[in-house]
């Protein structure tokens, strides 16, 4: 049993008509057509464009911090967030309560007088504000830089393009003497307020945005967008959220996320953005335009052909308030994801500092 055909499951097998080298790497499959960044930072890359900062981009944010205002753009981790429904609401329980001892547990014997609280969090990666990693997505077998999707199991994780290559190892550091560089996600951003320059707050459900609009909005901003820059897109569709949606109400929501088409993958190249992140499930529009296109085609144009990481169900609206007062879209954002060695994807609090 097995599958036949991209997407076509049936009870014979074929195999497939490429194969795998010793790197891991898919050989005489799926390679893109269009932009990309195979290769263009060596065959081993697994950063992606999060190679397009290093210290000078880092030294530029920091000089943009001059309120001092710091904003988190973390969602609240409850069941009460943005999410689909075949990723369940977090648990959070609690293996020892102070209360427990105040009772009367066995280890309030030794010293009555010491008690504590110890709790623990299960939450699915993809469930609230995330960094997408690039084994996130598969097309074809294949995921960033032509790795094969083979390398992503259920009992081992991802053995290659986890999430942890976003991090600086202590291995790294400590043992390879590698340079502390690989720190991603820290950097100069930029808040693109589209309802701001659209005039509609939320955009329109379905609404695509492509570069002209992206180009209007920086404009009508000010604001210069540098090589390295992280991408922050507001769309205003998270407050229409309702945490009593059932099922088909949360599908229909979702479905009419307003977001990326294609198009502004193009505006990225041009200004050599190096992660996108919005308001949004999946920053990309659905329904997609085009659909003889690949299923999610920003998701596998970003993820999978350039590397370009997508950051989702970001919380921009106090951000936004605050550059549409004093006229400043810049800043330094620090928002690393968690180390966790094999993920596809983590969660995170995002940290504007102005
Ligand atoms: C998919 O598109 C598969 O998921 P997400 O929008 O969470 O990235």
């Amino acid at each position: 049993m097995g599958r036949d055909d991209y997407a076509r499951y049936a009870t014979s097998w074929s195999a497939p008509d490429y194969s795998v080298d010793e790197d891991g790497k898919v050989v005489g499959g799926y390679e893109p057509e269009g932009p990309n960044n195979w290769g263009r930072w060596g065959d081993d890359d697994q950063r992606g464009t999060q190679n397009l900062i290093g210290p000078d981009q880092r030294v530029r944010a920091a000089s943009l911090v001059q309120s001092g205002k710091v904003f988190s753009l973390a969602l609240p981790i409850d069941a009460n967030g943005p999410r689909f429904h075949t990723r369940p609401a977090p648990l959070h329980w609690f293996m020892m309560a102070g209360s427990d001892q105040v009772v009367g547990s066995p280890y309030s014997a030794a010293d009555p007088d010491f008690q504590w609280n110890d709790d623990m969090f299960q939450m699915p990666l993809q469930g609230s504000t995330q960094w997408d990693g690039f084994a996130h997505v598969i097309y074809r077998d294949t995921m960033y830089n032509g790795y094969w999707a083979g390398n992503v199991t259920a009992f081992g994780g991802a053995s290659v393009l986890g999430i942890e290559n976003h991090r600086e190892s202590f291995v790294g550091r400590a043992v390879l003497g590698i340079e502390n560089h690989r720190e991603s996600f820290v950097g100069r951003a930029v808040l693109l307020d589209l309802p701001r320059s659209e005039g509609s707050d939320p955009l329109p459900p379905a609404t695509v945005i492509n570069s002209a609009m992206l180009d209007r909005c920086a404009e009508a901003q000010g604001a210069a967008v540098e090589p390295g820059d992280i991408a922050l897109i507001r769309t205003g569709y998270m407050a229409s959220w309702d945490p009593s949606f059932t099922p088909d109400q949360q599908e229909e929501y979702f479905g009419g996320s307003p977001g990326f088409g294609v198009d502004a993958l193009n505006w990225c190249d041009r200004n050599d953005i190096s992660a996108v992140a919005a308001d949004t499930i999946g920053v990309e529009v659905l329904v997609p335009e085009d659909p003889e296109d690949r299923k999610h085609p920003v998701h596998c144009g970003a993820l999978v052909d350039r590397g370009l990481p997508l950051g989702e169900f970001w919380v921009l609206d106090a951000l936004a308030a605050d550059c549409a007062a004093d006229g400043r879209y810049e800043f330094m954002l620090v928002a690393p994801p968690l180390n966790i060695p094999g993920a596809v994807g983590s969660p995170l609090n995002p940290i504007a500092i102005k």
